[in-house]
């Protein structure tokens, strides 16, 4: 099992990936992502949907329309780990191949 990150690893996120915040009172991170319509949204979802699965590592997510909400943690480890990180690279970089 993957250990939790160290409060170095999590200064880290904190510069490298400014974009994902940290979750009040739990042990994630968390990040919205806008789209021009729900086709696109769940266009998104669909892809991180395949890297998920492939990377065995599943986000917690919320959709309405045009918004997806994100909250990355590792449910068998009790907190954030290297797979959090891992995995919200390869959504950010689904993002960005969409919208650019
Ligand atoms: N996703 C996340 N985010 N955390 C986990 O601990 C996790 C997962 N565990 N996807 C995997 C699946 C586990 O439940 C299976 C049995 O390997």
């Amino acid at each position: 099992m993957k250990t939790v990150l160290t409060s170095l690893e999590r200064k880290h996120i904190h510069t490298e990936m400014p974009s994902w915040e940290f979750v009040d009172g739990i042990d994630a991170i968390h990040k919205n992502f806008l789209f021009k319509d729900f086709k696109e949204a769940f266009g998104f979802m669909a892809q991180v949907a395949d890297i998920a699965e492939e990377m065995n590592h599943h986000p917690e997510w919320f959709n309405v329309w045009n918004r997806v909400e994100i909250r990355l943690s590792t449910h068998d480890s009790g907190g954030l780990t290297q797979l959090d990180i891992s995995l919200a690279k390869r959504i950010d970089e689904t993002y960005s191949s969409i919208k650019n």
